[in-house]
């Protein structure tokens, strides 16, 4: 399929046309030109001042308009009046409908055709192959990065955007990531032409008028999202849930800081400001201004003695960064506060200190085993104001998950599952998606840390990295150094997750837990972590933990959860420099027999827990080896392979 030459295609060419377009009166208010009025056509603007809008944004929104033909263009503030209406509209019509039994809680129900991110469908568009994707061994498929060409995107958007949004209104979404005007903060606008979308980045970015004024000495991620499906819709829409499964695209083009999806509704597909730009458009941005932009929770810890630490981990989608991020201390006098539970974007200050922003506003988590018991806080935030998508519903006008039967009230209570069907505790099947979520404020957090709005961030001491390890894997190691910190981020893994499309539960390779996000050459970006190194910068300590080891009858050997401030007070005092913790192995200093407080808690087996079993490593290191030999291969840093050769030799002596 070739190109409709008589198509305006914006996205070809910015630097040519569109970026004259985009110097003419960069900084004057109340200006439309000519051009833009006739981009613009005779839409009807059912909401907001177009005249208002910063000239930049008046022409990308014209643009895609010419492009898109909505029926109507709604300019979004923000507001709770907004967010009313738009929800009175979409239970009206079927697609949300309330919670009766908490204030302001809704539940919709997807496509069961969309419901996960779409790995396989997500791009990365650079004009040279390798901005994108590594130098990998001869037909060796690169699985971090999935690259196309600017010259195939076109050819791509071309037969999916012309008149994609026909009947149907264009939304236009200010949002910052990050507190307004902050200087860690970015700017986004996302036209989209699904209105839970509107309600989702409502409660996961911050979105408002004032982002306009943001904008004056400021440039914007340029999202472009569709459903996929105008009217008349000639398929069946399943659930009030359009969507276009077999012709999802979700294209990123790094240099011109432009996203386009097409075809989902759903999560990190079509809400962009989350995967699309807060790590991936990010990442680049990071790379290009000297920061980082990572798949990390922020936590603030405060010890009995009264002094707080803050630390952030990278985990894959599922592996409980939600939960750690919002723990519940289970030994006495410890609390945690949380700052953010999906991603950082972090920042060395003056004082050489690394500095960490979250930049969402909301909590998008996993609801299946979320209860009382697991995750009492993410419970306490989304009782209202929130809304929860392929969950089951209750005859009593509640939620409904697995990991809630203990709590629920009427065990017999008749549901409906995520499926629409008649469901009860006992039947077969699921009640809920294993992907499927609550969007809560994060405001709503009752141990959201009072900082966790600042614009420059909280001080990182720590960080860790984590996977779902069922074997040969310690429940926690420290790394000798900030060198070997990276390896071992760069070798992470972990049994894969409902969160994309994969089946199974095979152990799979997640670098930093970066895999599905990577924005760029993921040899460059190891580079990046190392170049951050420098003058009288304090590198945190880096960790790897484990909390999914196994016994031999296929049971957690760590219970997890509250008790993993256990091992947050381990790494505490090994960053206090408290003697006779450590254990020095092949793979890291783990600790060291007795070294973890175990009060209150029988029967964890310390010796299957922290072993580092030699045949298990041995044939570890030869995996990652051609892991990174073939998947990194001439990009790989050398003092990342050093790292490599010298945890070999460690671990072939033993
Ligand atoms: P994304 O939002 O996809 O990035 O996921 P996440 O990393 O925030 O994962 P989340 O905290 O939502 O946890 C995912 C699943 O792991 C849930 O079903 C949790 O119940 C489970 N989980 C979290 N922490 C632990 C733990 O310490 N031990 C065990 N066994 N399971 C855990
Ligand atoms: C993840 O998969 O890591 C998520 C969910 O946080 S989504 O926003 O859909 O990517
Ligand atoms: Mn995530």
């Amino acid at each position: 399929m070739s190109a409709d030459p008589n198509l305006l295609t914006p996205y070809k060419n910015t630097s040519g046309a569109n970026a004259s377009l985009r110097q003419i009166s960069e900084d004057a208010f109340y200006v439309v030109n000519e051009v833009v009025m006739k981009r613009l056509g005779h839409v009807p603007i059912h909401k907001g001042d177009f005249h208002l809008l910063p000239p930049k944004v008046q022409r990308f929104v014209a643009e895609k308009v010419e492009v898109m033909r909505p029926r109507g263009i709604y300019i979004c503030d923000g507001t709770q009046h907004e967010a009313d209406e738009i929800i009175d509209k979409l239970v009206e019509r079927g697609m949300l409908s309330p919670l009766r039994a908490y204030e302001n809680n809704y539940i919709c129900r997807t496509d069961p055709k969309d419901v996960a991110r779409v790995e396989s469908k997500t791009w990365m568009v650079t004009p040279d192959k390798h901005q994108t994707v590594c130098r990998t061994a001869e037909g060796t498929e690169p699985l971090m990065g999935h690259w196309m060409s600017p010259d195939d995107l076109a050819v791509e958007l071309d037969s999916r955007f012309p008149g994609c949004m026909a009947g149907r209104i264009m939304y236009v979404i200010p949002f910052s990531m990050g507190p307004i005007g902050g200087p860690l903060s970015k700017i986004g606008v996302q036209l989209t032409d699904s209105n839970y979308v509107v309600l989702s980045m409502r409660i996961m970015t911050r979105v408002s008028n004032d982002v306009w004024d943001a904008l004056a000495n400021n440039d914007f991620v340029r999202c472009i999202h569709s459903v996929g499906l105008p009217r008349p819709v000639k398929q069946r829409v399943v659930n009030h849930w359009p969507c276009n499964p077999e012709r999802v695209l979700i294209a990123h083009r790094p240099p011109e800081r432009e996203i386009w999806s097409f075809g989902s509704g759903y999560g990190g597909n079509s809400l962009l400001g989350k995967k699309c730009f807060a790590l991936r458009i990010a990442s680049n941005i990071a790379k290009d201004e000297g920061w980082m932009a990572e798949h990390m929770l922020i936590m603030g810890v405060t010890r009995p003695c009264g002094r707080e630490h803050f630390i952030a981990a990278a985990f894959p989608s599922a592996c409980g960064k939600t939960n750690l991020a919002m723990l519940e201390p289970t030994l006495p006098g410890w609390k945690v506060r949380c700052v953010g539970d999906d991603i950082a974007w972090m920042k060395f200050g003056e004082d050489g200190r690394l500095y960490a922003i979250n930049p969402e506003a909301g909590f998008f988590g996993v609801a299946p085993g979320t209860s009382h018991k697991t995750n009492p806080m993410a419970v306490a935030t989304f009782q209202k104001n929130s809304i929860f998508t392929n969950v089951a519903e209750t005859a009593d006008g509640e939620y409904f998950w697995e990991g809630l039967e203990d709590e629920i009230k009427d065990k017999n209570v008749e549901m409906i599952n995520w499926l629409g069907e008649k469901w009860k505790i006992g039947d077969k099947g699921v009640a809920a998606h294993p992907n499927s979520r609550f969007a809560a404020p994060a405001r709503q957090c009752p141990i959201i840390h009072p900082d966790w709005e600042s614009p420059q961030g909280v001080p990182i001491e720590a960080i860790i990295f984590g996977g779902r390890r069922p074997a040969g894997v310690p429940l926690i190691l420290e790394t000798n150094s900030w060198e070997h910190g990276i390896f071992v981020g760069a070798c992470l893994k972990s049994e894969a997750t409902a969160a994309a499309e994969h089946t199974g539960k095979q152990v799979m390779h997640d670098p930093m837990a970066m895999r599905p996000f990577m924005g760029y050459n993921f040899g460059k970006y190891l580079q990046h972590w190392l170049d951050l190194k420098q003058g009288n910068r304090k590198m945190p300590q880096i960790y790897h933990v484990n909390w999914f080891r196994k016994d031999a009858n296929n049971k957690f050997l760590w219970p997890g959860f509250g008790d993993n401030i256990r091992v947050i007070d381990w790494i505490i005092r090994r960053l206090d420099g408290e003697a006779d913790l450590g254990l020095e192995t092949a793979i890291g200093t783990v600790p060291a027999k007795g070294s973890i407080n175990l009060e209150g808690l029988s029967d964890v087996n310390w010796d299957e827990l922290m072993s580092v079993p030699a045949d298990y490593w041995k044939e570890d290191v030869k995996e990652v080896r051609h892991f990174l030999e073939t998947q990194v291969g001439p990009d790989l840093p050398a003092e990342v392979r050093a790292e490599m050769d010298k945890q070999e030799q460690r671990i072939n002596a033993l």
